[in-house]
Formats: C-alpha cells, structure tokens, sequence
C-alpha cells in the first residue's frame, strides 16, 4: 500500500506511535509518506521506502495567526496526486482529521478518491476537542472519517460519550518495539547515579500540568524518607521550572536529577527500578508500556487506559489520581528486594503482549478493510 501519516512531529505520544507505525510499516514493504511541518523526532533511520514531506506554511502580514490547516490540506492534495497514495492516516483529530477532510472533498472533485483513517490519540478528545469552539468540527471530522481508531477501549467509551458521533470506532493499542526497548546492561552508569546502592525511581513527560509531575516528586520524596533512593525526571515542558522551584521547597534537589529531553530514554529506563506516573488524564500511557519493556514495573493512576496497561498487583499497581501517600506506599511494596524481580519480570510480559509485531497487522487489516468498504 501507498499510505500517507499526518501527525504531530514532536516528541508527545501521538507523533512517537505515528512514526514508529510508519517506520513499521515501511519495513513490511509499504510505501509511508509523512506529512508533516517538521521532521518526526523519531524518524531517525533510512528506508527506502520512507518519505518526508514538509508543509509550507507561508506567512502573511494579514494573518496574526498563518493557516496551517489550509496547507496541510493543499500539502495533502499535492501528495495524494503525485504519489498515487491508497490511504490517508491522520493521528490526533485536530486540525489533522478536519485538513484530510478537505483534501479528499478536493480531490474528489478531480475525480481522485481517498480514504482517510482518523486515531484518536488522548487530548484531541478529552482535553482540547471538548472545547465549545473545536467540539462540532471534531464531531464533524470523526463522522466524515473512513475509519476511526482509539487507543484504549475507555478511550474509545470517552468518545462516545461525549461527541455525538455515529462512526463505529476499532480499538488499536500502542504498541512498543521491543528490539530497541529492551533492558540493557548499564551498571556503570547507575553505579554513577546511585553510588550508595540507592533504588532508581523515573519519571518522563511532557511537563504538562496533565501529567502532575508533582505527584512524582511529593511520592518519591515520601519513599525516601523510608529508603535511600533516587529520582530522574525525564522530560521537559511548561512545569519544568515550577518542578525544580518545589524540588527546592521541599529539599530533595540532591537527589533528584532533571534529564531534559533524551533521544535513548531507554537507557535511562534500563537503570530504573520504578516508573511513576500520576497522570491526571492519560488514554493509553505509552511512556509506562515503554518502562514495562524495560522491566520497569509501574506505578501510575488508576484513570483513563491505565488499567487496560498497568495490572494492579502484577505489574506495578493502580491509584487514585493525587494520591501520594498510596503511591509511595505501593512504590516501596515494589522496591522491597523480595518483590522487586517479580514486578520486573511481569510488567515484560505484559509489554510483551504490545509487541509492535502483535499491533502492525491490526492497523494493516484495519487499512484494508476501509479500502475494500470504501
Ligand atoms: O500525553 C501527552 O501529553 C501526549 C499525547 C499526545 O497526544 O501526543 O499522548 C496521548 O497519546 C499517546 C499515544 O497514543 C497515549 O499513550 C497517551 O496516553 C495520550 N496522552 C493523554 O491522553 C494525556
């Protein structure tokens, strides 16, 4: 197939799973175009059958704020034309879903006609696309797709419940690929780390106030006041000066390391012995599925598709949003030497049920029965 990605190019969830499922798919045989405005952080490798194609947004004294979903749309016609695309696959409805809309509406009218498939990833919905002033353009854009994918069965519930949308909706969960995340012998890095022997917690995101990357910080500082332990913060965003400004009120600067962005997250995941992540909001979780992988078990909030992820009791354990002193009590249940290669062990096998070589063939089955009901 000739299959044309649309995605966010940075480092949030949604662009990670669009260009590994894009990277997968090229090295099945298929032909991927990525159409985005920036090269996708992950798409870091030659294929000869992976495509970038840039979309232009131009500027104009007129415009305080330029169209970039115009030139998606122009960029996506261009493409679809010159490639000879099958298939359009847009990840994170807005304004990828509504851009794809267009295009195909124009290329109609050329007599060139295209599906296009919509995932819908997390905030598209639960955030950002139940604001009043995107809802019926979301509503709209899901109704029109040729096939719409969640990432999780509650996500998939959230969509239903709260747009009005007639569109029948397959689950696809991320997915992870298990030959890069993979624990890897690191032993001199941690001894660098934890030269006291100390137990490694981790923590990535975005920064994003979603992520209540406090929570992290108030637990981990809970668990060392009972075990000498560790924190890395993976990761930047918009709280990341508030997180360093509390690290300093509550005094645990020292033991406490800000990593920034890192490419390899796997290598600091291969050091880690718990994985926290108290999100407030999280439709899948695929920072916990990539820790689990590396046998990281995983202490996370019982919201959204955490559960559908993170088995309570077999692969970390599940709490209430904004409830710090369970999470650190489940953390030290995990960190406790005689539960620890346990936890490790399960959350690998649970991973290892997200195998990307698991997931592919749903969305290529998925792509070609769109194709053949279109
Ligand atoms: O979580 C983020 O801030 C990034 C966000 C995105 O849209 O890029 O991630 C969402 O999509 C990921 C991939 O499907 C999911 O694993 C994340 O759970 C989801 N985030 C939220 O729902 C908050």
């Amino acid at each position: 197939m000739r299959i044309g990605i649309v995605c966010y190019p940075t480092f949030g969830g949604s662009g990670v799973v669009a260009t590994e499922l894009g990277k997968g798919l090229a090295k099945e045989g298929h032909q991927v175009h990525f159409i985005t405005y920036s090269q996708p952080c992950r798409l870091d490798f030659f294929n000869e059958n992976l495509f970038y194609h840039e979309v232009d947004v131009r500027n104009y004294p007129l415009f305080r704020y330029p169209p970039y979903e115009l030139a998606l749309a122009g960029k996506l016609v261009e493409v679809v034309r010159y490639e000879k695309l099958d298939i359009l696959h847009v990840h994170y409805a807005i304004p990828h879903a509504s851009a794809a809309f267009m295009a195909r509406s124009i290329l109609r009218k050329e007599g060139l006609d295209i599906p296009f498939v919509t995932t819908l990833h997390g905030t598209d919905i639960t955030l950002v696309g139940k604001d009043p002033s995107y809802s019926p353009v979301v509503t709209f854009s899901i109704d029109e797709s040729d096939g719409v994918t969640t990432v999780s069965e509650s996500l998939k519930q959230e969509t239903l419940d709260q747009f009005n949308v007639q569109s029948h909706i397959e689950v696809i969960p991320n997915f992870v690929d298990l030959d890069r995340f993979k624990k890897q012998k690191q032993e001199h890095f941690k001894k660098a780390i934890c030269d006291h022997g100390e137990k490694l917690m981790v923590h990535t995101s975005n920064f994003r106030k979603v992520k209540r990357v406090e929570d992290a910080i108030r637990t981990f500082k809970k668990v060392r006041e009972k075990m000498p332990v560790k924190l890395l913060l993976v990761g930047d965003g918009p709280e990341r000066a508030n997180m360093e400004n509390l690290c300093r009120e509550l005094g645990v600067c020292g033991d406490i390391r800000f990593l920034g962005k890192i490419d390899a997250v796997e290598d600091v995941l291969s050091l880690s012995d718990v994985f926290l992540m108290p999100s407030e909001k999280e439709s899948f979780g695929l920072a916990a599925l990539e820790a689990m992988a590396c046998e990281v078990p995983v202490v996370s909030t019982n919201i959204g598709g955490l559960p559908e992820l993170n088995v309570h009791g077999e692969t970390g354990f599940l709490t209430p949003v904004g409830d710090v002193d369970a999470m650190a009590k489940y953390a030290l249940e995990i960190l406790d030497d005689k539960n620890l290669a346990g936890f490790k062990s399960r959350a690998l096998a649970r991973a290892q049920e997200f195998d990307l070589k698991n997931i592919l063939p749903h969305y290529e089955g998925y792509y070609e029965k769109v194709l053949s009901e279109y």
